[in-house]
């Protein structure tokens, strides 16, 4: 992979060589970053209501996107360690339930989703062009590897999908997880 420091400075203006790896995590940084001040200003009230009973409250939502952060946190590292590494699922609603999302402070939720997800920016930004044509399996569907790409594609747009449950006017750019 080149690194944008190794050329000179005449090509900087044609090429700053920016990889599709860091393109992908510039979409996880703008997504917090634009997410973050939004998110905020929400009351706490209004952030630990259930809309209806069976549906997760905004505390609960950003909960399951610790969850999804701290689980694919595995995935990302080991995906470039391990050859044929078969990804275990998770039981998402119940890893909810089991934390009580709702009983933490609103403030502390957001700066540990934030915190997480600016390191797997960091992760994701270190790839290099081999590691992203990885193939990689969920143990529920064997028969369909996808790529360590897709992945991270996908990570991104699920996190977007469930930001725009909170922030009914939040603009999607990822194209993961349509
Ligand atoms: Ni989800």
């Amino acid at each position: 992979m080149e690194k944008s420091g190794m050329s000179t400075s005449k090509d900087t203006s044609i090429n700053n060589s920016t990889t599709v790896a860091e393109s992908l995590a510039d979409q996880l940084r703008c997504a917090l970053a634009t997410a973050m001040p939004l998110l905020s200003e929400l009351s706490d009230e209004h952030v630990t209501l259930r809309p209806v009973p069976d549906q997760w409250s905004p505390k609960e939502i950003i909960g399951h996107l610790i969850d999804s952060a701290s689980n694919n946190h595995d995935r990302f590292v080991l995906a470039q360690i391990r050859t044929e590494y078969i990804f275990r699922g998770y039981e998402q609603n119940q890893w909810v339930a089991v934390q009580q999302y709702n009983e933490r402070t609103w403030d502390e939720l957001l700066r540990l989703w934030e915190a997480l997800n600016l390191h797997l920016a960091h992760v994701m930004a270190a790839m290099s062009e081999h590691d992203l044509v990885r193939k990689i399996r969920y143990a529920t569907t064997p028969e369909k590897p996808m790529t360590v790409e897709f992945l991270l594609n996908d990570y991104v747009g699920h996190l977007e999908h469930h930001l725009t449950q909170i922030l009914p006017e939040y603009q999607r750019i990822s194209t993961g997880y349509r």
